[in-house]
Formats: structure tokens, sequence, C-alpha cells
């Protein structure tokens, strides 16, 4: 006989329905091996592989709904996480917690100035308007600097105020800094590093839902584990071999082995945790290494 799964024994994740986060967020959920069928409105994905469903709102929305018992499980940016349990006021304690960075979605909260602008520290802030669609991390940031400034809360286009006269300075997000050159703006400080990130309530449930965002957690570790692991191949001389080892970005121990010829040439195989930019290749070729190869890992059993 089939058997009901009540509601409780669910668990309940709020993602962003369509923004920067929404792509991002379900190809993770996916590579975990969840499996959704998407409701009629868009607004429900319900969990096919796993009792584990997906609703689909505005990112805002969403440590709110943890907060309410709605959604067990959230993702959400860094900035609207931390700027909502500001708004609880001081030493209140958030309804949620951080659980997992998720490495996309990165950004930074700044201030900008106007270009021709000089600014020299936070002094210069005071007495100043900024406008910004995050007032509590912003009131922290100048509190924390022991500066008074005018807060003008704005919910878009932050980045036109200086122009439209609506206010002197913005705080907002940046990630190229392609919209504040755009708007002859320029950053001259950063309050916050922001990335995506999985939140979750606090307290561990009677029901199966504990038991559930464990096993959830441990595959998202896994996803994130692989995603910045990477197979480096190289080939080095036996006098240089000390030099690339040590240029070798953090990993496992590396595997060496002598090849056939060039005589005292060795290869280098070794499996990094970290991400690999041209930095990294550059440091190694410096240091000796040569017929550098740097592949993806797919799946991963140690
Ligand atoms: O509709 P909904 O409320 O769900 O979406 P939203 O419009 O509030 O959010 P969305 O989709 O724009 O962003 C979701 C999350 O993505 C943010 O909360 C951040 O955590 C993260 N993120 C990463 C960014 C950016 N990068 C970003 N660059 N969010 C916004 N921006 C904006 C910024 O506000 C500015 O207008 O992009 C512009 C600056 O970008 P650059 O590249 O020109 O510097
Ligand atoms: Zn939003």
């Amino acid at each position: 006989m089939k058997t009901m799964t009540k509601p409780r024994d669910r668990l309940r994740i709020a993602v962003q329905k369509s923004g920067r986060l929404s792509e991002s967020s379900q190809d993770l959920l996916g590579r975990c091996g969840l499996k959704f069928r998407q409701s009629r409105d868009k607004l429900f994905c319900f969990g096919e592989s796993m009792p584990i469903d997906l609703l689909l709102v505005r990112d805002d929305d969403i440590p709110g709904l943890i907060a309410q018992g709605v959604c067990e499980l959230g993702i959400v940016g860094r900035n609207v996480s931390a700027e909502q349990v500001l708004e609880g006021g001081p030493g209140s304690v958030a309804p949620f917690a951080e659980l997992r960075e998720l490495g996309f979605g990165r950004c930074r909260l700044s201030i900008a100035v106007p270009q021709e602008e000089a600014y020299e520290g936070p002094q210069n802030l005071a007495g100043r308007r900024i406008a910004t669609s995050y007032p509590n991390l912003l009131r922290d940031y100048l509190s924390q600097n022991g500066v008074e400034a005018d807060i003008v809360v704005l919910n878009g286009s932050v980045e036109i105020a200086p122009r439209l006269g609506t206010a002197d300075l913005i705080c907002d997000l940046v990630s190229s800094g392609a919209t504040l050159i755009a708007n002859q703006l320029r950053e001259v400080v950063s309050i916050m590093d922001s990335q995506a990130v999985l939140i979750g309530a606090p307290q561990d449930y009677a029901d199966e839902r504990t038991e559930l965002r464990e096993l959830l957690l441990r595959r998202i570790d896994g996803v994130i584990r692989v995603r910045e692991t990477k197979l480096v191949l190289l080939q080095v001389s036996r006098a240089q071999l000390g030099a690339v080892l040590a240029a070798l970005p953090k990993g496992d121990p590396p595997s060496v082995s002598r090849l056939e010829a060039p005589a005292d040439t060795l290869s280098v195989q070794a499996i990094c945790h970290e991400a690999i930019n041209w930095q990294h290749m550059e440091d190694l070729k410096r240091a000796g290494a040569t017929q550098l190869v740097v592949l993806p890992v797919e799946k991963m059993l140690a």
C-alpha cells in the first residue's frame, strides 16, 4: 500500500523566482540530485526525486518565509539576509542562520561618490545624503565609524540619485563596476562582501525535516567541493620540482613519476581544492612547470 507523506515530512526551500540568483540556485539543487515538477502558477515546484519542494519567490521575501516557518531553507544574497537581520534592532536574535556560502552571486556593497569628488575617509560622509536600498547595513557602517549622515532609502535606480539631485552619494551593490562608471560615480569604500548563501531556521525539527536538511547539506558540500576541485597535470625538471610543488594551490599530496624521456624530467599529477586562476598558472610556469594542463573533476570518491 502506498503511504502518504505528511506535509511536515517534506522540506521546503525558497529560491529566487527570476533574477540573478535563480539559475545558479536551481542548478546547485539539480546537482544535488533534486528533480522537480513545476506547478501551473510556476510558484511551487514539487520534489519528485526526494521529499524536498521549492517555493519560487522574490529574494526579499525569503528570510521572512523562513522566519514564519513557511520554508525551512532559502537561497539568498548575504546582502539581503544581513540587511533583514539588522531590521530586528540591536541585540535581537536572528530567526535564521547562514548555513553555507554557495560561491555564486558575488558582489560587494560599496559607497560611491561623483567621479570628480575627493574622498579621504568616512569623515567625508558626515552630513551628506546617501541613497541606498540597504539602510540598515549603511547605518551600521556609519555608526561603527562614528559618522552621522542622511540615509535616503530608494528601492531601485539608486545610481541615478546623485544626478537627479535626490542624494549626494550612493551605497549600492557593485560587481563589475560598469554601472558606476556609466553614471560617473567612483567606488570609494566597500562596506560588505556578498555572495549567495543558504540560510535556514536555526532549530532542529522533531520530524524527518532535520534528517533531510542534513542530507541536503552533505550533498551541497560535495557539489561545492567538486566544483572547486581541479586536476593539475604538468612536467618539471627534477631540480625545479620543489619550487613547483610549493607553487601548487592547496590540495591532496601530488603524485610524481619519472618520464622515459627527456631524462630528469618528472610528471606531476595533483588534485587541487582551490579555484585556479591565471596568476596561479603563471606562478607555476615561473617556478619551472611545462605542459601545464588544468582539468575539471566530474565526480570524486576519496
Ligand atoms: O525580483 P527580485 O526582488 O527577486 O530581484 P532583485 O531585483 O531584488 O535582485 P537581483 O536579481 O537583481 O539580484 C539578486 C542578488 O544578486 C542580489 O541580492 C545580490 O546578492 C546578487 N548580485 C550580484 C547583484 C549583483 N551582483 C549586481 N551587480 N545584485 C544586483 N546587482 C546590480 C547592482 O544593484 C547595480 O545596479 O547590478 C548593478 C551593478 O552591477 P555592475 O556589474 O555594473 O557593477
Ligand atoms: Zn529583490
